[in-house]
């Protein structure tokens, strides 16, 4: 002690003072890393592709309706029942999954727009802080390739939207092809599995199991073939009003009553003469695929022991329409196209049974993910983290969700679309066409039935939401319309089919 009292008194000021600031670091790091140490949860996300919000069992909306795995995950965990994409397609949403950035930022605005090249997925981010990380099935963004992207150690993948059976898969880069007798939302989860089962037990990691399911044209597997034959899909309010004229009286825009009878209509879906009901129920039943798929995995984690450590999300990439508004498919922001099913499980973390309202988003993936791994987002990143909400602190959180979604030449029926949707309110707002915008009162009118674009009482919130939809636009660098080269035929558009 004597010694040590010569040294500390015979060093210089400066010095002292640098002594002691590290003196007083040694004593508070530990408490302060014990603080902030964060456990690096594993993370199983599993996507399903155009699963509206509430077909599932636990909602009650369709009462024949069976999905024990996402009603487990429910109990088990949170169900976002606000959750929304920021546009409603395959590969924007992707992207905005991957990237926690909106369309117009990452610029993969529809299913023909090429990767920039210079984004980064969030999956790069875990590899760098230790993660081992694995891709199985629906890429389908931004160029059609198979080849494996950037942030999986793991990968395997097929091109474009995929088939229900007798894929062939890119499997870290070696190309396998199955039999027809195999069923893809199977493989990919049983092929998931063996992944993790393969790990060294120290590893944290990341699993993002995309499924082809549910995506038109639906296939079940053989074993949920006619499981739901018979039952009822009653029409929902809003199917009939433009089979005449009485939405007119609504004020409901004309595209709508166009597309009636296109690709995306009840009159004439996917150009053909089919009953709603006949493609909700095949529908059904390729979702009993995804729901297994939740199961086996579940299964899984609990087997080894580490279900109530692991995070597991379910999400669906965008909605669907099911004979809203005369309507089928998505891209538009109705409800039932722009809100997704989102399940996030973790009891070591929070408890069960819980259903939030909070406004959430797919840009907020990342972030989230990122935050179970115990890093900050980065700042380019549009979204943030739901982790604070799911563990029940009060936070500052977003009280409105913006939409955009930008015309298509190969499915001309719905024009582009910005949005904005607050707890109560939504205001659609439609370019490019001579049209009415609309708003919805969606405290009094959950159906979007009856527009108050014209309502003079609403005048002022609909101008404000319009200004809201500008700062937006204007803060994220979304002021230019994108235009993609596109020279060919027409896809979906059976008016002008051999046009170009
Ligand atoms: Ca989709």
């Amino acid at each position: 002690m004597k010694a040590f009292r010569k040294i500390f008194f015979e060093i210089n000021q400066p010095m002292k003072a640098q002594f002691i600031y590290l003196l007083i670091l040694v004593i508070l790091l530990p408490s302060y890393a014990s603080a902030t140490q964060t456990v690096k949860r594993n993370v199983v996300f599993i996507l399903s592709d155009d699963h509206r919000f509430d077909f599932m069992g636990f909602t009650g909306k369709l009462p024949w309706l069976k999905t024990p795995h996402m009603d487990n995950m429910a109990e088990r965990g949170v169900y976002f029942d606000q959750a929304y994409v920021t546009t409603s397609l395959c590969s924007p949403s992707r992207a905005s999954i991957l990237t926690g950035l909106y369309a117009h930022t990452h610029t993969i605005v529809d299913n023909q727009a090429p990767n920039p090249g210079n984004l980064t997925y969030f999956p790069e981010y875990l590899q760098e802080a230790g993660y081992q990380t694995a891709f199985f099935g629906k890429w389908h963004m931004g160029d059609d390739s198979d080849d494996p992207q950037p942030g999986f150690h793991h990968w395997e993948s097929f091109k474009g939207q995929g088939v229900y059976t007798g894929v062939t898969l890119n499997i870290n880069g070696e190309h396998t092809s199955y039999e027809d007798t195999v069923y893809t939302s199977d493989l990919l989860t049983e092929h998931a599995v063996e992944w993790m089962e393969q790990l060294e037990s120290d590893q944290p990691f990341f699993v993002y199991l995309s499924h082809k399911a549910v995506h038109s044209r639906f296939k079940q597997a053989a074993r949920h073939a006619g499981m739901y034959a018979g039952v009822d899909y009653e029409l929902p309010a809003t199917y009939s009003q433009t089979q005449g004229d009485s939405y007119k009286d609504l004020l409901w825009p004309e595209w709508v009553k166009e597309q009636r009878h296109s690709w995306h209509g009840v009159d004439y879906m996917y150009h053909a003469k089919e009953a709603v009901g006949d493609l909700v129920i095949d529908y059904c039943e390729t979702l009993m695929g995804v729901d297994e798929s939740i199961g086996t995995v579940m299964a899984y984690l609990e087997a080894r022991g580490i279900a109530d450590e692991t995070v597991v999300i379910y999400m669906g990439d965008n909605g669907f329409s099911w004979g809203e508004h005369g309507l089928i498919d998505k891209r538009h922001f109705y409800e039932e196209s722009a809100k997704v099913p989102l399940l996030v499980t973790c009891p070591d973390l929070f408890e069960g049974g819980e259903t939030l309202h909070s406004l959430v988003q797919n840009i907020d993936i990342a972030p989230t993910i990122m935050a179970m791994a115990g890093l900050e987002k980065k700042p380019e990143m549009q979204g943030d983290s739901f982790l604070p909400l799911l563990v029940g602190k009060e936070v500052p959180w977003r009280d409105k969700v913006f939409y955009e979604y930008y015309w298509e030449y190969d499915f001309p029926m719905t024009p582009s679309v910005f949005g904005v949707r607050t707890d109560r309110y939504k205001y659609i707002r439609y370019h490019g066409l001579w049209e009415r915008n609309e708003l919805y009162d969606l405290k009094n009118d959950p159906h979007e039935m009856y527009n108050l674009i014209e309502h003079p009482e609403h005048q002022d919130l609909i101008r404000e939401l319009a200004g809201e939809i500008y700062d937006w636009l204007e803060s994220s660098g979304g002021m230019q319309i994108p235009l993609k080269r596109t020279i060919k035929h027409r896809w979906g558009d059976y008016r002008h089919s051999g046009q170009y």
